[in-house]
């Protein structure tokens, strides 16, 4: 199957994980980039939008042929759906690594021209809150999720070098419902509202990308990820700045020297089984 360059406007844009805290900032800004939006999320959710053009089909990821037709006709995805946290094993199992692999698929069939999948800082997550670090730095996940996370830049590195599918993989640091930055660590990882629609923009529309990794956050001056390679190659160019939030939030931290307090991974350090019986 050829597959062409995605140009605005795009026919089909699937957004997964519509219905979340994420997919609900997304929705309505990507819209304008299309000619029909379909989103997705869940079965038993609701629908952040609706109208014309809008195309709402709930799916659960692990259903596979649900996510065949999901895909159907699909020029470019959006995927943020999936688990966006530490859990146990199996779910993550189900949503993110088995789903990815549905995504993908589809997508091959469907003649996909790109996806942006939404990745995590989670990836890399095991490095100290000292260290500046860019996308050619090895991957360092903190638990499963920032796992799961690694094995689908894999899928999306695999998919490119195999059958031509770009992929935007975004490392997204913290994006709140409040829109704000909810402790000292996030002075560095906050990605505001504003500068996450840039971003995924500027992933689905930038020429040529093929397979790339960037950083999501805002131009925190306290940012640890060295990323502006990736940013220029995509045209995005933050403009918030936690900063200002900082005498709000510069005593919200973990308890000093403690792993959630050094590791970039933050609280994700406290979380999973790896602290309990062995
Ligand atoms: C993530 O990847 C999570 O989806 C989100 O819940 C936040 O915890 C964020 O990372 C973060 O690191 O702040």
């Amino acid at each position: 199957m050829t597959r062409t360059p995605t140009a605005p406007p795009i026919r089909t844009l699937l957004l997964t994980g519509a219905a979340g805290m994420i997919g609900r900032v997304l929705a309505p800004a990507l819209q304008p980039l299309c000619r029909q939006l379909r989103l997705s999320d869940l079965p038993g959710t609701a629908a952040p939008l609706a109208g014309e053009g809008i195309d709402w089909q709930p799916r659960d990821l692990a259903d596979g042929d649900g996510m065949r037709a999901l895909l159907a006709g699909v020029d470019a995805v959006v995927h943020m759906g999936g688990i966006s946290y530490e859990r146990e094993f199996d779910p993550i199992l189900h949503a993110n690594l088995r789903g990815l692999h549905h995504l993908y698929e589809g997508a091959r069939q469907a003649g996909t021209q790109r996806i942006v999948f939404a990745s995590s800082n989670h990836v890399t997550g095991g490095y100290d809150q000292s260290e500046r670090i860019s996308p050619a730095d090895p991957p360092r996940p903190d638990g499963f999720y920032g796992l799961s996370k690694l094995y689908g830049e894999g899928m999306g590195r695999l998919y490119f070098d195999r059958c031509g599918i770009e992929t935007v993989c975004l490392r997204i640091g913290t994006a709140t419902a409040d829109d704000r930055p909810p402790d000292r660590r996030a002075l560095a990882s906050w990605l505001s509202h504003a500068d996450l629609v840039r971003l995924v923009v500027a992933s689905l529309t930038a020429p040529g990308v093929g397979f790339l990794v960037a950083y999501g956050c805002s131009r925190n001056q306290r940012r640890w990820w060295d990323t502006e390679d990736a940013w220029r190659r995509l045209g995005y160019e933050p403009q918030d700045d936690a900063e200002v939030f900082a005498p709000q939030v510069q005593h919200i931290a973990p308890p000093a020297g403690s792993p959630a307090e050094r590791k970039q991974a933050g609280i994700f350090m406290t979380l999973g089984p790896f602290n309990g019986p062995s």
